[in-house]
């Protein structure tokens, strides 16, 4: 099974960090909590065959002796066994990661692996070359520990200062040591921008990184995750708590449905199935241009465990799932591929569990019927079946499109920037950065904008194309 080194930057990705391992350990069939046998039980019945779990173990997990029987139970068998996240933790200060590191999955972080507590600025152009030879020592040693390193999974958000910055730093970084190795992001967009005021600017140029060094990209914007967590307080009829809103964000919720995703794309790599796609099919499918990376993803259900509303089995449940997967209620991003004059480049639907390739075969039907391909890209259709289902569902859908709607999301960074810029507010924090130039900021305007060019060419070109294919 392929492996994944996880990269957790700044304090919204060391937070979505600490959502993953727990829930990654949950998939496992691992304990993390001290409840009785019961829930032990029920969080190994998503299994058929328990071996699944112990094979797929060291995806993510580095245990030293591998004489060991791999099939853990609890956080104290791991503690015993020595087993380690195959996790780098970095940030500059120190209270998330120091937070993370006395909570229940503690153990599993090796101190060599976290880059932590340097004070001061931040940024790309202090941290980046201050540190470059730390880092590098520090992601050395975790590929060393691997023997089939597929990809690098990295978490950040682009509104803060550490993760956008050092975040793609490290992302550069990658690129230029381990230039095979796929490199794959889940980046949180802000609110409006709204929480960090110079979040425009951290926003830009670190889009522009991800577009010059990511092999994909996954981008989740914060208001979508708050939406689908005030969607799940309604379902469970919860009047007592507030709405969640801009000043109160229900991060642990939020966190834990990037996770669940993240465990979702990296299925297909870590467990057996009937028509399982690899992670590199993903990047090879659903890239048809290398910069075109940015990658939009919904998943269903989006609860962690089975929903009583799921009153339905059977292909009615299937084809639910593929209908809410497809509702804009689900989506980790607020673009609207599905709305007309956009086209899809590439699409991929990856199921897990109790699905068969007919039950596949039916719904792709209905969703090419609701989408405009480009004139090129009709069949364009990558799928998966990954026979191990989350823990607690039986089944799950990722959907994953490659769509010029992502064009509004650039559209956003760019304008967000400009209001900002106009006035060249708080540009001076950047300028009398070392290395920083301010002409900087022009230049990732013009890579945004480009692609955003390149997006509107496709989707013009294919616009008149199909027009003109109707008419014959
Ligand atoms: N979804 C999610 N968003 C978060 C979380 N923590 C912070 N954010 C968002 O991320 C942005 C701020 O980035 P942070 O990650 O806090 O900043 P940082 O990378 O540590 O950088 P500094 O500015 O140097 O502290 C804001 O838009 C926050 O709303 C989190 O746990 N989950
Ligand atoms: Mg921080």
């Amino acid at each position: 099974m392929s492996q994944f080194i996880s990269l957790q930057v700044g304090q919204c990705g060391n937070q979505i960090g600490s959502a993953f391992w727990p829930l990654a350990l949950h998939e496992y069939g691992v304990q993390t909590t001290n409840t009785g046998m019961n829930l032990l039980k029920t969080q190994r019945d998503h299994v058929k065959n328990i071996g699944d779990l112990s094979d797929a173990f060291d995806s993510f997990f580095v245990v030293p002796d591998n004489s060991h029987d791999l099939c853990f139970k609890s956080i104290t068998d791991l503690k015993r066994a020595k087993v380690k996240a195959r996790a780098i933790l970095i940030d500059m200060e120190d209270s998330v990661v120091g937070g993370l590191r006395k909570g229940p999955v503690r153990d599993l972080f090796d101190q060599a692996c976290v880059v932590t507590n340097y004070p001061g600025a931040v940024g790309y152009h202090t941290y980046g070359t201050e540190y470059q030879e730390k880092l590098e020592d520090t992601i050395r040693h975790m590929v060393e520990k691997c023997s089939r390193l597929h990809g690098f999974l990295l978490m950040h958000s682009v509104g803060g200062g550490t993760g956008s910055g050092l975040g793609t730093a490290v992302l550069k970084l990658l690129a230029d040591n381990y230039p095979t190795i796929d490199r794959l992001v889940s980046c949180i967009y802000p609110i409006v921008m709204q929480d960090v005021v110079t979040a425009p600017y951290n926003v830009l140029l670190s889009t522009r990184e991800l577009i010059d060094y990511a092999t994909c990209v996954f981008p989740i914007e914060n208001e979508s995750l708050l939406d689908i967590c005030n969607a799940q307080l309604k379902v469970k009829g919860n009047t007592e708590q507030i709405n969640y809103n801009v000043s109160c964000k229900p991060f642990q919720d939020m966190n834990s449905i990037v996770a669940n995703m993240l465990l979702h794309l990296t299925s297909g790599s870590r467990f057996p199935g009937n028509l399982n796609m690899d992670m590199n099919e993903i990047a090879t499918n659903l890239v048809p241009y290398p910069k075109l990376h940015y990658i939009f993803s919904s998943v269903s259900p989006l609860t962690l465990s089975a929903p009583t509303m799921y009153s339905v089995s059977g292909t009615k449940l299937i084809d639910e799932i593929f209908i809410n997967a497809w509702s804009r209620n689900n989506q980790l991003i607020k673009v609207d591929p599905l709305q007309s004059g956009s086209m899809i480049l590439s699409a991929a639907h990856v199921a897990r569990g109790n699905c068969s390739v007919n039950d596949l075969k039916r719904n792709i039907e209905r969703f090419r019927k609701k989408v405009t391909f480009t004139d090129w890209s009709n069949e364009a259709m990558k799928v998966g079946l990954c026979s191990v289902p989350p823990a607690g569902h039986s089944t799950s859908l990722l959907c994953l499109l490659n769509s010029s709607s992502m064009i509004s999301l650039f559209k956003n960074v760019v304008e967000q920037f400009t209001r900002l810029y106009r006035k060249k507010a708080h540009v001076y924090h950047y300028t009398q950065v070392r290395g920083f130039e301010e002409t900087h900021f022009i230049d990732c305007k013009e890579t945004i904008s480009n692609l955003i060019m390149q997006y509107t060419e496709l989707q013009s070109e294919s616009q008149k194309n199909i027009s003109r294919l109707q008419v014959l």
